[in-house]
């Protein structure tokens, strides 16, 4: 199914998972660390500059927001492991990621976002064994790419699959600044709400 990605608007956004409506249309959420690029790899795949709010600094989207397009729903989680929030706010974050994926909703897609510079993070790790144990379909999208060489990328996005125990077939190299993957996220996104 084709999906006009660029006619995207804000749905909602909410601080608690009792407050998330029924899931009424297919969902794809994003998931990853905080300051991974989740707001704007969204951003791109919808050909905008700011229709999720990004920042610099880790923590910006703190609530889960719903934004809608041709019959879908792109769900930007808040990013999980940011240390210098309050553990109070910090534990809403985790019960919010927690209880999005507890309720009985239409999990189409998870883009598992993944810092491709990085070794594997404990936090990764755990996502994609939660990803895993639920049997959610998911793609892993490697961010930043821009920020490496094509040799290097390449290197990273191996490695990181052996750490994972995944195949290169369920991951996409990605750059939100250059535009790297992203055609093919949006392609990964379409077969999964067919
Ligand atoms: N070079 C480069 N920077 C990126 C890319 N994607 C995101 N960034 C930068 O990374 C920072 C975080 O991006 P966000 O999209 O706000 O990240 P997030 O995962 O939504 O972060 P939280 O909402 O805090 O969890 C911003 O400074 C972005 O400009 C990318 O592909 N390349
Ligand atoms: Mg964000």
């Amino acid at each position: 199914m084709a999906i006009r990605f660029d006619t995207a608007r804000f749905e909602a956004a909410f601080g608690t998972a009792e407050q998330l409506p029924d899931s009424t249309t297919p969902e794809v959420a994003f998931a990853g660390r905080s300051n991974v690029g989740k707001s704007s790899l969204i951003n791109k795949v919808c050909r905008r500059k700011a229709l999720a709010r990004t920042s610099s600094q880790p923590g910006k989207t703190a609530n889960i927001n719903f934004y809608e397009t041709d019959g879908i729903r792109l769900v930007d989680l808040p990013g999980y492991g940011y240390a210098r929030v309050s553990a109070t706010e910090r534990q809403r974050w985790a019960d919010l990621i927690a209880g999005y994926f507890a309720q009985n909703r239409s999990f189409n897609l998870v883009v598992a976002l993944v810092d491709i510079r990085l070794t594997a993070q404990a936090l990764d790790v755990q996502m994609l064994e939660f990803l895993r144990s639920e049997e959610l379909p998911f793609v892993v999208a490697f961010t930043k790419a821009d920020k490496l060489s094509r040799a290097k990328q390449d290197q990273q996005a191996n490695a990181l699959c052996k750490q994972f125990g995944i195949s290169r077939a369920q991951t996409i190299i990605t750059s939100a600044q250059k535009g790297t993957g992203i055609d093919e996220l949006r392609r990964r996104i379409e077969e999964a709400c067919e």
